[in-house]
């Protein structure tokens, strides 16, 4: 017999219209009684170099939906690099690399987030079917911004940084960095609020290796729960980060990038047991297994 005999089985089902069937997802679908994993999907040059840009999309589409199915919650898609020192992207090119991965992304089910600094990709992306904005820049945000954040009423993270990716590193100045970083993020949600932005709609981060060093970095994760007790949802990002490579150093030098994810696993777990609402990560898998035991073990 035939596959083709069992209706929706055989060659000639269409792929697009099971992707049609798949329900697509909502932010309020997220689970609330565990720390979420947020896949890291950076549609960069550095990330993605080969190939036209076809090809980058649909490498990029790729890694997202593997990120999907290792078990991401959150697939969060940038196409800007915002390591410092990084050059600033022409929103339009930045556009032109994220939009079609986002639009495919949600269609397959996925919950995306946008990593940009942009109003008009903000904006952009929302229309593409992104349901939060990942925004970087901090005390640095654009003008119109909160406004955009407001009128559309998407969950938005706000994370703190000093300056830009070209000159953070010489912000990177505190006496008290976890009380000086809180400060300074509680009166930029202020801000937002004032400008109309729904408390329920902001996600802080502190913004780990924006405008810090390793020490400030630490002092940061080791007060998480004084920026929760600020009463939003806390996002925390260390992934691979460079301070995980210092303390993995060897003869001087710090591990390189792609040997740090046991570190980082080991920062998620702490994050977790501090009541993390969730994780940016590269390694999706690792962190769900993570976090699967500090979910058994009772710690949140
Ligand atoms: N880190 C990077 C990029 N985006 N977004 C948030 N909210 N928090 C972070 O810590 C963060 C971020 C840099 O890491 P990458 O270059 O590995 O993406």
């Amino acid at each position: 017999m035939s596959l083709g005999a069992i209706p929706g089985t055989g060659p000639a089902t269409s792929p697009l219209t099971v992707i049609r069937k798949i329900k697509q997802k909502t932010f309020a679908d997220l689970p609330t009684d565990r720390t979420l994993v947020m896949g890291i999907l950076n549609v960069t040059e550095d990330s993605f170099s080969d190939g036209g840009v076809y090809l980058q999309r649909e490498a990029a589409i790729a890694q997202g939906l593997k990120l999907l199915y290792a078990g991401a919650d959150i697939i969060d898609v940038g196409g800007e690099s915002t390591r410092p020192g990084a050059v600033a992207v022409d929103p339009v090119l930045e556009q032109e690399r994220i939009l079609p991965v986002i639009e495919a992304l949600v269609k397959a089910g996925a919950v995306v987030s946008v990593d940009t600094m942009h109003v008009d990709t903000a904006r952009a992306a929302i229309a593409a079917g992104a349901h939060l904005i990942n925004d970087v820049s901090g005390l640095t945000y654009e003008a119109g911004m909160p406004e955009l954040i407001a009128q559309t009423g998407v969950p938005y993270v706000l994370m703190h940084r000093r300056g830009t990716a070209q000159n953070m590193v010489t912000k990177a100045d505190y006496q008290d960095a976890a009380a000086e970083v809180l400060a300074e993020l509680r009166a930029l949600r202020d801000d937002f609020v004032a400008r109309g932005v729904a408390p329920e709609q902001i996600i802080l981060d502190p913004g780990l290796g924006f405008a810090k060093d390793a020490a400030h970095n630490w002092a940061l994760l080791k007060n998480l729960k004084a920026f929760e007790d600020l009463g939003h949802r806390v996002l925390v990002g260390t992934s691979r980060k460079r301070f995980l490579g210092e303390v993995l150093a060897e003869g001087g030098a710090a591990r390189e990038p792609l040997g740090r994810d046991a570190a980082t696993l080991a920062t998620t777990v702490l994050a977790a047991a501090d009541g993390a609402w969730a994780v940016r990560v590269h390694d999706v898998q690792g962190s769900r297994d993570a976090l699967k035991v500090v979910k058994a073990h009772g710690s949140h």
